[in-house]
Order: C-alpha cells, then structure tokens, then sequence
C-alpha cells in the first residue's frame, strides 16, 4: 500500500472476499483505516505486520464475518534482527470473526537464534473502545519466548518477545470462548506484561479474562467489570496475582454468586473481608462480587434449536450503569436517572485518573468500559 514515503489513508471502502482482507507491513510512515467495512476475507479481515509505534491505526471499522482474526497484530524475532508493532486499534464494531483481535509476539530459538543473540519481539498494541461480540474468542494475545540458550563467545543472549499490549474501555460480550485470553509458551520465562483496564466483559461461553500465570512486571487487570461468563478470572495454574484489583467479578456461573469468580487464585480472592464507603462487601484487594447494574445486559437466543449451539445468536445489550444523577442513554442522546445507583461508579482504582468522566464524577473512576469517558455514568 502506498509509496514508501507518504501516509496512506483508507476511509469508507469496502474490503470483502480476499484472501486476508488487508495486509499492513510496515514501510510506510503512517496509514490509517477508518469507517470502512471489512468482511468475508477467508482468513484475516486485516494483518498487521511489524511497523514502528504510531505507525498503524485501525479505526471505527466494521470488521466482520472473517474467517480468522478480525484483526491481528503480530511481532517476531529471529537470530538477527527483533521485530516490534503497535497499532491503534481503536472504536471497531468486531463480530463474528472466528477470533475479534489477535496479538502476538513471537521469539524464536532452535533454527531461529541458537543461542547466540536472541533480540526480542514486542506487540504493544493500544485496544481501546472497541464493541466485541460473537466471535469465536473475544481479543486473544499471545507471546512465546525461548532462552537464554547459552552464552556462546561471551555474548549474552537476552531472548525476548514481550506482550505489553494495553487493553482499555472494550466491550467484550456475548463470543462463543473467553472474552480476553493472555497466553504465553515457551521456556524464556514470562513474557506477559499486558494491561487489561476498564473492560466489560459480560456473556462469553468462556472465561470473561483468562490467563498462563507466567506474567511479568508490568500485568495488571484492573477495574473491570467481569459479569455472567461461563467462569470469571481464570488462571492456568497456581498463581500468585498482583495488580488483579478493583473490579466487580459476579455470577459468573450465571446463577450463583460467587462460584467460578476466581479460579486458581489464593482462596483471598473473592472472601469478602471488607467494605467500602457503601457497606458493600470486598475482597482484600477491592473486588467487589455485586451486580453491576448495567441498564440492560445482552442475552443468548437459542435460535429455536435448543440442542445445537453453534447458531445461538447474542442480543446487544446498553452497558452503562445505573445512576440516579445520570446515566447516558444513546439510544435517545439524553442523560437519564434511575431508581439505583451501580456500585461499579466511583469503585474504580484510585489512582486511576479520571479521564473525561463529567461532573459529578466523584472524583475517582467508575469500572467497565465507560469509565474514565464522557459516557461514564454520574456520581450520586
Ligand atoms: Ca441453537
Ligand atoms: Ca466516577
């Protein structure tokens, strides 16, 4: 695309019945794809290659129907050279794709570096308000790193491939699997530093976030909203979390509070110890297990065929919560008021900023995916 010196633009065009819809590898400064319609590509809707920060936005497209990821990032690393992306993938409409967004980040030993001098490979990629549903898998990241091998002729090698990918404000309801998954393989130690932040997760056949527990400095999972999943959180194995706080994690069996919220965690998680402002119980680490109050979930039609899963169809749903001093109702483009007030607002980390949450905003972030934006709902 594009000649190697001038930023590229795709705007209002319609990408349909390729092969991978759009292939995006990195000469060209910038190129931008925004308020086009990306569909029915037998695998990818659009594959990011490496590309220098900055360099790659995909915004407010409608990505959908493709066979293999709606959108995927991938990054690696060889014996010679590491590879780094990190696009902005930003206010898509992503639906059934087979996976909604994949990242990956990929180092390699054995052929690729031999333990000479393994550079690493980064996917740092911005997620960000993106609406998420009915995928396969929600947005899937995975990062696999090899060595140190040895340290042959004194050089040391620093295999790598790191998963730093921030993702924020994303509505992930209603896909067949998990609604994030944060995987990591291979024997270079941990790999994932992804920031899972302000998402609402709510209806996935899957784990609303699941994760390998070999994370790295830098993880964090932090005022989400994680509501009526197949299971909650889920960690792979033992895990000794950190940064895993301020977030409502409840009835993620779809019945009984409290059961399948947390799975492989320290059996602190979930034990409701404490209170908040509100007399609302908590965990040590500010989780709360409420409902959230969303004006209206989203719901699974069984498409009269009660026994066959696979053409169930997800009902959208309106997840802004509840709040007697306002809640915005897009629908009419009007603030409104309700008879309760979520305890999502003002719950969120308070470190947190507020972002461009209106007046009266509390002061401290709301949770989910509104939070920290003009949408968020007001503070009683
Ligand atoms: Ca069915
Ligand atoms: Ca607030």
């Amino acid at each position: 695309m594009g000649s190697a010196q001038q930023d590229s633009t795709l705007s209002q065009v319609i990408i349909a019945f390729a092969e991978t819809g759009l292939t995006i590898d990195g000469a060209q400064p910038r190129i931008r794809v925004a308020n086009s319609e990306i569909t029915q590509n037998r695998l990818s809707g659009v594959a990011i290659g490496e590309a220098p920060p900055g360099s790659v936005e995909i915004v407010e497209n409608r990505i959908h129907h493709n066979g293999a990821n709606g959108i995927s990032a991938s990054a690696s690393a060889d014996a010679w050279s590491g590879g780094h992306v990190a696009p902005l993938i930003r206010a898509n409409d992503i639906y059934r794709n087979a996976v909604g967004i994949y990242l990956e980040a990929v180092s390699s030993s054995g052929s690729g570096c031999l333990g000479v001098f393994c550079p690493s490979a980064t996917t740092s990629g911005d997620v960000g308000s993106n609406h998420i549903h009915l995928n396969g898998w929600g947005i899937s990241t995975y990062s696999e790193r090899y060595g140190p091998v040895d340290t042959w002729v004194g050089r040391l090698p620093t295999a790598g491939a790191g998963l730093g990918s921030l993702i924020h404000n994303n509505i992930v309801v209603g896909n067949f699997g998990p609604g994030i998954s944060l995987a990591t393989a291979g024997d270079g130690g941990p790999g994932l530093s992804a920031k899972v932040i302000n998402n609402t997760l709510a209806g996935n056949r899957g784990a609303g976030i699941w994760h390998s527990p070999d994370v790295s400095e830098g993880f964090a999972i932090q005022n989400n909203i994680v509501y009526k999943n197949l299971k909650g959180i889920v960690s792979d194995g033992a895990f000794d979390p950190a940064k895993i706080s301020n977030c409502v994690i409840s009835y993620n069996d779809n019945a009984d509070n409290n059961k399948n919220d947390w799975v492989n965690y320290p059996a602190t998680y979930g034990k409701r110890n404490t209170k908040n402002a509100q007399g609302l119980p908590l965990d040590a680490a500010m989780n709360l297990s409420w409902d959230p109050l969303f004006y209206k979930i989203g719901s699974w039609n069984t498409n009269g065929t009660s026994k066959d899963p696979n053409d169930d169809f997800w009902t959208n749903g309106d997840y802004h919560l509840k709040s007697h001093t306002g809640r915005w109702d897009p629908a009419n483009n009007r603030w409104v008021k309700d008879t309760m007030t979520s305890v999502c607002v003002d719950a969120g980390d308070p470190k947190t900023p507020v972002g461009d949450e209106p007046e009266p905003n509390g002061g401290r972030i709301d949770m989910g995916a509104y939070g920290g934006t003009a949408q968020s709902s007001k503070s009683p």
